[in-house]
């Protein structure tokens, strides 16, 4: 799905701002309510989550729909173009009306979706737009949440009468089975784009290297009457290429290549146009692929220095935040990283462009999280496949051309141990289906928790191996040297498998300025010590082609007891101030080059 753009042939309608905002009062039906019920409610910003924006208990802990609604005019020197609706996320379900009739459902709260409502609005009239947004989570919805019944809900499963019958008076709510806030609402830009009646509906580009020439292949999607063709022009404005018809391939002579930061991130334009219909997209010449024990940039084995992250900050949430991702991008320079993973999710499209832009490697993310919560066979009574298989495919349909994505990860920490051959037969068969559909050829992987690795029958079948561990943290608790012992064994199964494996998460909560002499948990010592002891260990070994991390920053949670203002394994403050640790990778990171790293 193409990104909207300004130019010569479309124009763009920006729908942020105060909507009017109510949340359900359990009397309406599923999805609906009447304008006068939102218009006695209060005001909300757009894009933002709803969750921290009012003081009343109830925004934060809110579980079901909520609605917002404003009015929009199409202007009249618009009026005669193609218009299209497009939400680039709302989280997790929406129900969408135009004058009180329903136009579109979606499910997923993290891609965008648009519809064509050239004709559905009247010249001149104010239309309503009511957007109804539900954030309910379950074993169908990626994340995932837990079912009464089948989860593990902590300490209230336990035998204890008082407790359990404590539960009838337990107010419904969201059971994430994932460790970050489930901030809900419209959660990324709303906004009218206008193309030409006939117009370019998709663009494919992939990119080969041949010696020091460079080839781009392109592949228009069109609707309606019109030629199409094709420029490429380099940083200057000046046409490098150029070919006409609706797909083809071009060569670069000499041409400059896309490179991780501190290498130049070079990006060609493709100006690509179809009757009145014009479309640019940036283009970085790059290849990808994995080779034996190595992950391939341009042919040259790179190594992977960054984070899993979040988007998430105070009083925004999850909401799209152009300066925070401006922020993010500086402080990954500053500490000397090259790359991240978008767990659990995946973000705004602005990120990716901002990574194209500033050299930064992305593995990307669906938002399959938490697919696992039970004693029982998640892959027999879960309803997510095809949700899942849906997600994919909007995923590569919408980043596919960015050259800063060198990775698909199906998910996160699924669980694949409590019945490995479903797991196996599950991950396996989304695994070919991911990689049919890229035409990038990107490695695929997913994610794997601590778990009994020798019993885990599918992680070790991924391109790369993703090992999210916690030796020291969440086990061997706060005993680096038992937790080295435990790490190498692991360690030494992985190398056997003769894969390249990166370290996608490991960490410490610490609390910024807690310090101590004799390294504990929680201080900022033990955060260095705990990285320091574990990071010389990857150092031995050539089949550890990456470290994130985690996390890039402190980030909000459910309440519990686990959780003390949400998850402190940042590296840097929810405000992006550096904790010790941060400073200790900066040294390490700007001493490890991003490619030869490992002989
Ligand atoms: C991992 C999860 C991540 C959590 C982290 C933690 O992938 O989402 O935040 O643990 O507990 O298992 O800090």
């Amino acid at each position: 799905m193409l990104y909207p753009e300004i130019n010569e042939a479309r124009s763009i309608i920006d729908l942020s701002g105060a909507w009017n905002f109510r949340l359900d009062d359990g009397k309406h039906g599923e999805g609906y309510a009447e304008s006068a019920f939102i218009d006695n409610g209060t005001l909300m910003a757009v894009p933002a989550s709803y969750n921290d924006l009012k003081e009343e208990p109830e925004y934060r802990s809110h579980c079901g729909w909520a609605y917002y609604k404003r009015t929009f005019i199409i202007p009249n020197s618009l009026v005669k173009e193609r218009q299209v609706l497009r939400f680039d996320a709302v989280t997790h379900y929406a129900k969408i009306y135009l004058d009180g009739k329903l136009i579109l459902e979606h499910k997923g709260g993290f891609l965008p979706f648009e519809i064509d409502i050239t004709g559905k609005v009247e010249r001149g009239k104010e239309t309503e737009l009511i957007v109804a947004v539900d954030n309910r989570i379950n074993h169908s919805t990626l994340p995932m949440g837990n079912e009464e019944g089948t989860a593990f809900f902590g300490s209230d499963n336990a035998d204890v009468p008082s407790v359990i019958a404590a539960k009838k008076w337990r107010k419904p709510v969201n059971l994430p089975n994932f460790d970050f806030f489930n901030y809900a609402g419209i959660n990324r830009p709303v906004r009218i784009y206008t193309t030409p009646v006939n117009y370019i509906s998709d663009v494919t580009i992939t990119t080969e290297i041949d010696g020091k020439d460079g080839l781009i292949s392109y592949a228009l999607e069109t609707v309606g009457e019109g030629t199409a063709s094709i420029e490429i022009k380099d940083k200057s404005g000046k046409t490098v290429a150029s070919s006409e018809g609706e797909s083809g391939k071009l060569r670069i002579t000499d041409a400059k290549f896309w490179w991780p930061y501190p290498g130049e991130p070079y990006l060609y334009k493709a100006v690509m146009k179809f009757g009145e219909d014009t479309y640019s997209l940036d283009v970085g010449i790059r290849t990808v692929g994995v080779k034996g024990i190595q992950f391939l940039i341009n042919g040259k084995p790179f190594y992977f220095k960054g984070f899993g992250k979040h988007e998430d900050s105070a009083i925004h949430g999850r909401g799209f935040d152009f300066v925070l991702d401006m922020k993010d991008i500086s402080m990954i320079h500053w500490m000397g990283a090259n790359s991240f993973r978008t767990s659990h999710y995946p973000y705004a499209e602005e990120m990716y462009q901002l990574c194209d832009r500033e050299g930064i490697v992305i593995i990307d993310e669906t938002p399959a999280v938490g697919i696992g919560g039970t004693s029982e066979d998640i892959y027999k009574i879960g309803r997510f496949r095809e949700h899942h298989e849906d997600v994919i495919k909007d995923l590569i349909a919408r980043d596919k051309n960015h050259p800063s994505v060198v990775m698909w990860s199906m998910g996160n920490e699924p669980d694949v141990v409590t019945a490995p051959d479903s797991a196996y037969d599950y991950w396996h068969s989304l695994y070919l289906f991911t990689k049919s559909l890229d035409p990038g050829k990107r490695p695929v992987t997913f994610v794997c928790n601590q778990n009994n690795y020798e019993r885990d029958r599918i992680t070790r079948e991924m391109d790369v191996v993703c090992i999210n561990r916690y030796y020291g943290w969440y086990n061997l608790s706060g005993d680096m040297e038992a937790a080295v012992y435990a790490l190498n064994l692991e360690l030494d199964f992985w190398e056997k498998q003769e894969k390249p494996v990166i370290m996608t998460e490991y960490g410490a909560d610490t609390l910024p300025g807690f310090h101590l002499s004799s390294p504990e948990m929680f201080s900022e010592e033990f955060q260095v010590l705990y990285y320091d002891t574990i990071n010389k260990e990857f150092d031995k070994r050539a089949f550890m082609i990456g470290e994130h991390p985690w996390n890039f920053a402190d980030f909000n949670t459910i309440q519990g007891p686990m959780r003390a203002d949400g998850n402190r394994k940042g590296l840097l403050t929810r405000d992006r101030r550096p904790k010790m640790a941060a400073h200790y990778f900066r040294k390490r990171w700007n001493e490890i080059p991003d490619f030869d790293y490992k002989k």
